[in-house]
């Protein structure tokens, strides 16, 4: 009886193993499947009649969309590291701001067959044409940092990333704390990331919707400078030209555009933190040590450390495993008080 039930069990991947042989003889690729530990299993055959199954790492191409500031660089250092980590073998190519070079970074992945296909998209739009075409082709998409605007949700599988729009609440939160006593008119400049870029949008949302309860507090001043500390400096030098006198309070998307612009501050012969209150985004340790030294009043972290949490999500995809559309990573905000004690454990 042991045994019969024995036979029938090793039928099925004779024959298998037999066919897998022919495509060999017959030149086809291996077959590659993914198996309960999410490897990829890749059958060959060495000789006609031997026959070795071999693990091969999962392939995941990662289309970063630059490297324009300290919380980029983290970001991509992060997956690179966490990708090594996990045995993953990362296709990694970074556009320099330009989505037409995302578009071919994503077409060369698919080319390469690679199991799934990360995307920090530049810009909010224009995605689904080449999204449709990594569908036809059966691989999975996981979207990271930030957001594509798609209507066919089957377009991808998850959104990796930080939650904009509450990082712009808790930037208008404190302002709105801080002015408390402090009598209108409170004019404000702001300092935009990308234009067209979710955490653009969203910050720029989340930051009126909370400053919107006092009528006395007006946004004056608001331009692009693309999250860069050279963006930064030269619109802040042009905002000081402008109305430099009137600023009070400085909103940058991110701490590199604040970098540059409290350079400019300087130079005009104003003292940031002080004269102009200076609020940032991300959390990098150059901007910490500005806060612990008085010259930034307030940043609100953006976890760029995310490589763990998209390896883990490549993972469960390969294993067949269905995950939430909306992964959101957790991240805190920073006054002068605790940016000196959160210096030592920075990592960016
Ligand atoms: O805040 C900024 C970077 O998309 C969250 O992009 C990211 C933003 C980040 O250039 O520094």
């Amino acid at each position: 009886m042991h045994g019969r039930r024995t036979a029938m069990w090793v039928w099925p991947l004779m024959i298998f193993l037999l066919l897998a042989c022919n495509k060999k003889e017959a030149g086809l690729p291996p077959e590659r499947t993914p198996d309960a530990s999410g490897q990829t299993v890749v059958v060959t055959a060495e000789e006609p009649s031997s026959v070795t199954v071999s693990r091969r790492p999962i392939t995941l191409g990662f289309s970063q969309l630059g490297s324009e500031s300290d919380w980029r660089n983290a970001n991509s250092e992060s997956v690179k590291e966490a990708a090594a980590e996990a045995g993953i073998e990362l296709l990694f190519e970074n556009a320099e701001q330009s989505q037409e070079k995302q578009f071919e970074a994503i077409r060369s992945f698919v080319e390469k067959k690679v199991d799934v296909i990360a995307i920090a998209p530049v810009i909010e739009t224009g995605w689904e044409p080449i999204l449709r075409e990594v569908k036809q082709a059966g691989i999975p998409v996981i979207m990271v940092d930030r957001e594509m605007k798609i209507s066919d949700q089957s377009l991808y599988v998850t959104f990796i990333g930080s939650d904009f729009y509450e990082e712009g609440r808790k930037a208008g939160k404190f302002l709105r704390d801080y002015m408390r006593d402090e009598p209108g008119p409170i004019r404000i400049a702001e300092l935009k990331g990308t234009e067209g870029s979710s955490p653009t949008i969203e910050r720029a949302k989340g930051f009126r919707d909370i400053i919107r309860e006092r009528e006395d507090f007006e946004i004056i001043l608001s331009e692009h400078a693309n999250f860069t500390v050279e963006g930064g400096r030269q619109v802040m030098e042009q905002f000081l030209r402008e109305r430099g006198g009137e600023i009070r309070v400085l909103f940058a998307h991110n701490d590199d555009m604040a970098l540059g612009a409290v350079e400019a501050i300087k130079e005009y012969g104003l003292r940031p933190g002080k004269d102009i209150i200076i609020i940032s985004v991300d959390g990098s340790r150059r901007a910490l040590e500005k806060l612990a030294a008085g010259e930034f009043n307030f940043v609100v972290e953006c976890n760029p450390l995310i490589g763990p949490q998209i390896m883990q999500a490549v993972q469960e995809i390969m294993e067949g495993r269905s995950l939430p559309k909306r992964i959101v990573s957790s991240e805190t905000v920073f006054t002068q008080a605790t940016a000196a004690q959160e210096l030592p454990n920075r990592r960016y």
